[in-house]
């Protein structure tokens, strides 16, 4: 949202408040402070105007300037009420010099996974990507995924559902009946030279006020945990978390160790150099898995990780 825009918008925010009063507070003209309250009233902020002045009374269940207004980490929203790809549009953002932008939107019509995989992105989930360029070689950018399965999780519990870990980039629902469902994926993309990251996009696919059925087999939605959420607040809450721990990623795996459902678990990790199976000891930075497995302690990179019930 534009600057000006944004501090009427929250001088609105702070109660009644005269169009004159503004002007002065402002120091621009009446007619601009009257431009930027219709131009809100568009965005759907309920502005009321009364003998007292304006007045913010209600702001929008979902959106850019919605999820904005309020929201305490440096990102700017890019919404989209439908979008082939969150993740593709970040990286064009990328390509064109951007930071610091979250492309957010309602449905996917094209949502990816990892190795191209499918990811179902019906209207109601909070689809969305993190685009920005931290200061670190390419090696440390797990620690990104590992980072916003924490923001996640975190605000999945404040809302009340027992959100867990699977490494590397699901967040889980026990069932009860010993398995689980996914109610987040995680897709990190970057590009970079061989010491310095130029960009990282992080994608992350929250399953929010969707019918679980509408999804795949074994996926779960916050509506079917705990009912629909303010998805403006949830998505604040993520990012707000996102934002604390890419600023210390030394922060990063205690907080992951806390909410991980995979340390303790026999695993199957598919890998490029083959099958490791044992049980999943550590988590090591920048995000790798420690797994025993009787024989060594084999440190995995990267993989598709699957539970195994003990032998
Ligand atoms: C992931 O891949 O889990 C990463 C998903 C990332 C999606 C976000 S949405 C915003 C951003 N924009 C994008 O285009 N992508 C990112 P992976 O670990 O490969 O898991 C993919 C598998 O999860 C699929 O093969 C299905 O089995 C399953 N799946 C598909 N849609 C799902 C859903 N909505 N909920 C739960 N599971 C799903």
């Amino acid at each position: 949202m534009q600057e000006t825009r944004h501090r009427v918008l929250d001088a609105l925010s702070e109660g009644p408040v005269s169009g004159p009063d503004l002007a002065e507070r402002l120091d621009i003209s009446r007619a601009a402070i009257w431009k930027h309250v219709e131009a809100l009233r568009e965005d759907g902020f309920t502005i009321e105007s009364g003998d007292d002045g304006y007045e913010l009374t209600d702001v929008p269940e979902f959106g850019g300037p919605a999820v904005e207004f309020g929201l305490d980490a440096p990102f700017t929203i890019e919404y989209h009420d439908s979008i082939p790809s969150t993740n593709s549009r970040a990286r064009e953002l990328a390509d064109e010099g951007e930071s610091d932008v979250v492309v957010l939107a309602d449905e996917q019509t094209g949502g990816r996974g990892r190795l191209d995989r499918e990811w179902s992105s019906p209207s109601g989930g909070i689809w969305l990507s993190v685009l920005f360029r931290p200061e670190v070689p390419p090696a440390q950018t797990p620690v990104f995924t590992l980072a916003a399965a924490v923001a996640v999780t975190r605000a999945a519990r404040e809302a009340g559902v027992d959100a867990r870990i699977k490494w590397p980039n699901d967040v889980l629902v026990p069932d009860g009946d010993g398995e689980s469902s996914k109610l987040v994926g995680i897709l990190t993309e970057m590009e970079g030279e061989a010491d310095r990251v130029s960009w990282v996009v992080v994608g992350m696919g929250i399953n929010a006020n969707v019918d679980a059925a509408e999804l795949v087999p074994d996926a779960t939605s916050l509506r079917e945990q705990v009912g629909d959420v303010d998805r403006r607040v949830f998505t604040q809450r993520v990012l707000e978390e996102f934002d604390a721990l890419r600023a210390d990623p030394e922060s990063v795996l205690p907080a992951w160790r806390d909410l991980s459902a995979t340390l303790g678990q026999r695993v199957r990790v598919e890998t490029p150099g083959g099958d490791v199976v044992g049980e999943a000891v550590d988590v090591e930075f920048p995000g790798s898995l420690i797994v025993d497995t009787e024989e060594e302690r084999v440190r995995v990179t990267a993989g598709d990780c699957e539970h195994l019930r003990p032998v």
